[in-house]
């Protein structure tokens, strides 16, 4: 139950004077406002963890109280206000919505035993769309899924049990989640048949219990429904018979589900049908069915994950990374006001180390958002300990220069710098029907830290893992201290062991899982790094490679595209180089390689020291699960270590500097 409870622990409060103050000031809620079911959730909320924090349930009244809540819609939407009074504590939020959001910031200062009087604060979150994008299937599979089964679906069926959805929706919106979708990107014959009578009563019931958490549902739609189930024998968006298939088909779903968000749209993209099959853009395809939606004020959300997966690196054209932006770039200000392009954080895919994806800060005039992978795909599949928000942090620091210095990324993905209708952040979800819903214990803190983090991108990285840390586990110095090394380094030791200088993809073909640096050197599907015995890396630069660093504005792309400026860690990405080629850190290509591999081994160690000296101060399910996870993180370290050390030793026939055994 520990474990299942994430960071929702309310444990009591020790501190006798702590105890007294809540006490006091929660001692009967005065509620100012009308009730609904979000205030109804907001209300239940607060009375659990009051009783498990002070073995206390506040009464709720409508004349006087310690605690009052009222809602006031001159504050923005989604934003609350906290003031301390004589007696005790106001919250004031511009919504229901925010009202729970308050509730759930409240009980996150108690855990934290900050001073009840010092709770001051307004709050609003800088995105206005917070989404977590599930990858499940209606077979019960989770694509890329690494804790367990679809907790939404089995055998073809919506599991009828919902609890599990209950206590998600209300994990998700205690960080401020307020979208998402429940299926697959990858819309299969099965879950196309979503939005039709078949499945649409389950969808309108698992919906409102999303609704009841301040969270609207999206669903993935087969952009070949017509021809699925509609009788049609063409998908053409100019098709006049097409058009009227989507008009009548959304007119029905809304009918059925009026709360319904909108539709998400992978299209051609790894086999997935899209407008190209009728020779049209991506502007025709999202807009008709954007007009189908926006009666009902829903929108489309366009992936731009799209480029030729069996691609001929002979021709430049095709490198990948240049893809999203080739095909979006010339089609920017013709999207519908009520579509919106979602772009992965990098240019590939969710690799250890990537660029920022140059269409952010590149489009002007089309609504966005930024997508975020919280499943740790290429990133130790929730069996390595790898701390994300410090590479959302980097993402979202990014000064894109579009509009001169100081154009970041989180400016432009919140819709501050550039006019859009419909702006934020959104991220493949990490869970699953697992006891402690991520696989790795240590994973639940992204999730948390996604949602922090997309709140407010000025939350550091350390902040957010404290807060975590302190509600998982408690307020112990020694617990803390410790948790707190495991976790900071984690991504930077992660990419120690494993492919280095920002080349990505030495990883086996398919399942993504463990090294195999030649894995999809020699595919169709390649993603190259061009490893040979004289040198690495992929020229993309604009004079003699790809072209892909002219897709930056100016002053990006001229500290990409020169070698003498391209940041170390970004290297191998932007530049084909030899093994002795010196980085900025004084060390050769090779002398790096080995170096990391090492160290990354090291630090795993070191980490599993950390954990152990936590034995008997964590609860023994949560150490077991840790332990074992980082025992096998270690053993898949050295494999990493050992592969990556000889292939390149092989390779360049250079040694070691400091002769260690290179198998
Ligand atoms: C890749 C995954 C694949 C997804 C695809 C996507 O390997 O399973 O379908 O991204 O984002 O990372 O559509």
């Amino acid at each position: 139950l520990t474990s299942y409870r994430a960071w929702l622990q309310y444990r009591s409060i020790g501190d006798e004077g702590y105890q007294k103050k809540v006490l006091s000031y929660f001692s009967s809620i005065h509620l100012d406002c009308n009730r609904d079911v979000i205030i109804d959730r907001a209300l239940e909320e607060i009375q659990l963890a009051m009783f498990e924090m002070v073995g206390f349930s506040p009464n709720i009244s409508q004349n006087g109280g310690s605690f009052v809540i009222n809602v006031d819609s001159n504050l923005a939407k989604e934003g609350f206000q906290v003031k301390s009074t004589d007696s005790g504590l106001t919250l004031t939020g511009g919504s229901s919505r925010a009202v729970l959001y308050g509730i759930f910031h409240i009980l996150r200062e108690i855990q934290s035993e900050t001073p009840l009087n010092t709770m001051d604060c307004y709050e609003a979150p800088k995105n206005a769309f917070r989404m977590i994008n599930h990858w499940d299937d209606m077979n019960g599979d989770v694509e890329r899924g690494y804790a367990g089964q679809s907790f939404f679906y089995d055998d073809y069926q919506f599991i009828k049990d919902r609890a599990r959805i209950h206590d998600y929706a209300r994990l998700l919106s205690s960080v401020g989640i307020n979208a998402l979708t429940i299926n697959n990107v990858n819309v299969h014959q099965v879950e196309s048949h979503l939005i039709t009578d078949k499945y649409l009563d389950e969808v309108k019931q698992t919906s409102d219990i999303f609704n009841q958490y301040g969270i609207t549902m999206y669903l993935s739609i087969n952009y070949a429904s017509p021809i699925e189930f509609g009788g049609l024998d063409t998908a053409d968006p100019l098709d006049e018979r097409v058009i009227q298939f989507w008009k009548q088909t959304v007119q029905h779903v809304y009918k059925r589900v009026p709360q319904l968000g909108g539709f998400l749209v992978k299209a051609d993209s790894e086999n997935r049908p899209g407008p190209f099959t009728y020779d049209r853009n991506h502007a025709e395809g999202a807009n008709m069915l954007a007009d189908a939606l926006a009666p009902f004020g829903g929108i489309v959300i366009w992936r731009c994950f799209v480029y030729n997966c069996k691609q001929d690196w002979r021709d430049r054209k095709t490198d990948r990374a240049r893809a999203a932006y080739d095909h979006f770039m010339p089609l920017d200000g013709q999207f519908k006001d009520n579509v919106v392009l979602q772009i992965k954080n990098g240019p590939m895919d969710f690799q250890v180390r990537e660029p920022v994806s140059p269409l952010i800060g590149g489009l002007e005039k089309t609504n966005q958002f930024l997508e975020f992978q919280i499943a740790q795909e290429y990133l130790g599949q929730q069996r390595h300990l790898v701390y994300l928000i410090p590479q959302w942090k980097e993402v979202l620091a990014f000064d894109t220069q579009a509009k001169g210095e100081g154009t970041q990324v989180k400016d432009i993905v919140s819709g501050d710098v550039f006019d859009q209708s419909i702006s934020g952040i959104v991220a493949v979800s990490n869970v699953g029907n697992d006891y402690n819903w991520t696989g790795h214990t240590m994973a639940q803190l992204n999730l948390y830290g996604y949602g922090r983090l997309i709140w407010n991108p000025d939350l550091s990285a350390e902040a957010i893992a404290l807060e975590w840390t302190k509600q998982t586990f408690g307020r112990d110095h020694h617990v803390v201290d410790h948790i707190m090394q495991m976790v900071m380094p984690s991504w930077e030791i992660y990419e120690n062991y494993t492919s280095p200088l920002g080349i990505g993809w030495m990883v086996n073909v398919s399942h993504h899982y463990g090294p195999n640096i030649d894995g999809y050197e020699y595919m169709a599907w390649g993603t190259y790094h061009f490893a040979d015995r004289d040198g690495i890396g992929v020229d993309r630069t604009i004079e003699t490679g790809t072209g892909y660093a002219g897709q930056y504005h100016p002053v990006n792309r001229d500290v990409y595209n020169a070698l003498e400026s391209c940041p170390d860690e970004l290297l191998l990405f932007f530049h084909h180089v030899p093994y002795t080629h010196q980085l900025k850190s004084g060390k050769t290509v090779i002398q790096h390689i080995y170096d990391t591999h090492f160290k990354g081994v090291e630090q795993v160690e070191a980490m599993i020291d950390d954990w152990q000296q936590l034995k008997n101060k964590v609860d023994e399910r949560r150490f077991k699960d840790v332990s074992e996870r980082l025992d096998h993180q270690l053993y898949m370290a050295k494999e990493w270590r050992d592969i990556i050390n000889t292939y390149f030793y092989r390779k360049s026939g250079i040694d070691d500097q400091h002769k260690r055994t290179i198998y």
